[in-house]
């Protein structure tokens, strides 16, 4: 049998052997509803004519800063099918708000990075989760799969831990729409190069890293009932709004460190460049971070380091001499111990410590995406074993080549400056349902994965 495939069953077997370790898993901070739409071409131009072509054109050229108005939305889908890639604006005006609401959704799904990894290691893995949501309205609720997973509520003065579904009350819904479209997507001159999405967020939370009570004044006595933690949604704050919650992160890392809890950033593309900037100080506090090309050219951005940011966008696969070398850029700028890179193909994991089950982890995290990309959910654990039928990527040959020249990678792990270098070629799904939140579902398979692994040896 081929060498990775070989290794895929094993990691698959050992990581499913050992999940049950973990005791716990804190999520925060951003959770919401992700509204889905597949998008259609005669819906979509229509909508466009109507809404006045001439204007929606122009912010498919340059996206607005946020949308107030329903040719932006329309031209800021543009912005997305153009180029094929990502892109998630806030929606202010209530008007557009109720616009997206009437043009309505295909799929209604569990979104936000906290919202994601929660169904997916409490509700598939069985990986006890406590949940940061903002706002957890009826709707928000029926969307948590079973499983122990848990939200903190404060009765008589005690703590108390509650499925969502068992939670009283019914606060506001924070619904993200949604635009989902397929590679070759054709609309006017346009043709999408690859699939992906435009998000429209009506949420007024999690844009602004509402964090609510129970995480302010019961912090210690929530962090005493796990292993480990994930934090996400950093990414839609501003230089004018990000201080008050930075100040709560700060302090959330300090109860975590002090209880040897490592913690886990899941990096988000962040706009603006302060933020950005306040994200790289806050990185020391963290034992690990996650992101994709994009998001590590953008942090080598704000380093100084634009040559890199720039190889690291210039080729398909990746170049995984100029990702290694930011990483390594990375690590030695904020003593992060472990960084996980993901992309269309491959993913690296750079630490500290050394051992194959950093590999064997990121080769789990590798079936769980592609299981995610082809459904859109990953429904069980079962279905992770249905990826291993995907081949391997066969574009990454050269990515493997490269790595061996270099650094005599063997087997997928290699020695690079003090620092242990793992590499995996991914399974690739050829037609994906959807394509929002698989990048949540690598990394934290692969962070939770690992700990499993690690205390098990
Ligand atoms: P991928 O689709 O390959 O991930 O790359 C697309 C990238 O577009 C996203 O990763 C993200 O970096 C970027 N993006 C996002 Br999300 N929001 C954006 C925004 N408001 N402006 C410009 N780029 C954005
Ligand atoms: P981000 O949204 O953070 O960029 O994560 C997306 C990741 O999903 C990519 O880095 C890639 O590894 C993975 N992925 C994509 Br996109 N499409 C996939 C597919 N069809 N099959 C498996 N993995 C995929
Ligand atoms: C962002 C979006 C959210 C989506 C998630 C997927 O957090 O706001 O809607 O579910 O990314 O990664």
């Amino acid at each position: 049998m081929h060498m990775w495939e070989r290794l895929y069953a094993s990691a698959f077997e050992k990581v499913k052997a050992n999940i049950g370790n973990v005791r716990g898993v804190l999520l925060a901070y951003n959770t919401n509803i992700d509204a889905i739409k597949y998008l259609r071409k005669d819906d979509l131009e229509t909508r466009i004519e109507r809404a006045g072509k001439e204007e929606t054109l122009r912010y498919s050229d340059e996206l607005p800063e946020k949308i107030t108005s329903v040719p932006q939305l329309l031209g800021s889908i543009l912005w997305s099918v153009k180029r094929g890639k990502a892109s998630e604006l806030f929606v202010e005006s209530c008007s557009t708000r109720f616009y997206m609401k009437r043009w309505g959704w295909d799929e209604l799904r569990m979104g936000g990075q906290v919202g994601i990894m929660a169904n997916l290691l409490g509700g598939v893995y069985g990986v006890p989760v406590i949940v940061h949501v903002p706002q957890l309205s009826r709707l928000q609720a029926g969307l948590f799969k079973e499983g122990p997973i848990y939200v903190p509520g404060v009765e008589d003065g005690k703590l108390r831990l509650v499925h969502p579904g068992d939670f009283k009350g019914d606060e506001e819904s924070c619904i993200h729409y949604i635009y989902e479209f397929p590679r070759g997507f054709r609309i006017f001159d346009f043709e999408s190069p690859r699939e992906n999405r435009f998000i429209g967020s009506a949420d007024d939370y999690n844009a602004t890293l509402f964090i609510r009570d129970e995480f302010r004044e019961r912090f210690d006595e929530i962090a005493s009932k796990v292993d480990l933690a994930i934090m996400s949604g950093l990414q839609a704050l501003t230089r004018e709004n990000y201080r008050e919650p930075f100040e709560t992160i700060r302090g959330h890392l300090e109860v975590l460190n002090e209880k040897n809890i490592p913690a886990h950033l899941e990096f988000a593309f962040t706009p603006d460049e302060t933020v950005r900037n306040e994200i790289l100080k806050l990185l020391p506090e963290f034992w690990s971070v996650g992101l994709n090309e994009v998001e590590l050219a953008s942090i080598m951005e704000v380093m100084g380091e634009k040559g890199l940011a720039e190889k690291l966008l210039a080729k398909d696969p990746v170049d995984p001499i100029a990702v290694t070398e930011a990483m390594l850029r990375l690590a030695k700028e904020t003593g992060v111990r472990r960084i996980h890179f993901h992309t269309y193909g491959y993913y690296l994991a750079l630490t500290d410590y050394r051992g194959e089950f950093v590999r064997d982890a990121l080769l789990f995290a590798a079936l769980a995406a592609a299981s995610k990309a082809k459904l859109g959910d990953v429904p069980s654990i079962n279905e992770v074993v249905q990826a291993m039928g995907v081949p391997v990527n066969e574009k990454v040959k050269p990515v493997e080549g490269t790595l061996a020249e270099e650094y005599g990678m063997r087997g997928g792990i290699a020695e690079v400056d003090n620092y242990q270098l793992a590499f995996v070629p991914t399974k690739i799904v050829a037609k994906p349902k959807s394509t929002v939140g698989i990048g949540d579902t690598i990394s934290s398979s692969a962070f939770v994965g690992e700990f499993a692994l690690e205390v098990s040896f």
